[in-house]
């Protein structure tokens, strides 16, 4: 972990990530659930004394006509698992922790590196490379959407917004 990393607690509501979701991709993995699609849960791989990995997904997606409400996450391969936000600020990347996360009618969210991102925080065995292990999404009053995350080499990255810049994490 990169020790320019501080961790602050804050409750950040993102209602309107507004992004257009384009699912194209042959042999993307989707879990769907009453209104809501997630695709591509991923991990990079951990080293075998880390206690923390990073989940990420791909795109959720909320095709209904109300707002849903991610209240929390669980993974058995963690003690205890968290949704973060990473803002840079003077080239400072610092995570913080998201109470909840709101998406609105017809948006979605990305969980990408450098940005929103699933923290699996005192890890009880490490993230092995080409493996993969569920983790559910809690979601209020809709219930829980449980998907395989997978697990690739150290140095994966999937495809960046032209506008990505690269942050350590
Ligand atoms: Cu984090």
């Amino acid at each position: 972990m990169n020790q320019k990393l501080f961790f602050t607690t804050n409750i950040l509501i993102l209602t309107t990530i507004a992004f257009v979701s384009i699912i194209s991709d042959i042999g993307a993995k989707n879990y769907t659930y009453k209104q809501v699609n997630a695709s591509d849960p991923w991990a990079r791989a951990t080293s075998k004394l880390a206690k923390t990995g990073a989940v990420y997904i791909k795109n959720i997606h909320n095709k209904g006509k109300n707002a849903v409400k991610i209240t929390g996450f669980s993974a058995n391969i963690a003690k205890k698992v968290q949704l973060h936000n990473t803002v840079v600020k003077n080239e400072v990347a610092k995570m913080q922790h998201i109470e909840f996360l709101e998406i609105g009618p017809n948006k979605s969210v990305q969980f990408n590196p450098g940005g929103l991102h699933i923290m699996l925080m005192g890890l009880k065995r490490p993230l092995e490379k080409n493996s993969h292990f569920p983790l559910i999404i809690k979601f209020e009053k809709l219930g829980n959407l449980e998907i395989m995350v997978d697990i690739k080499n150290i140095g994966w990255s999937q495809k960046k917004p032209s506008n990505y810049k690269h942050v350590h994490h």
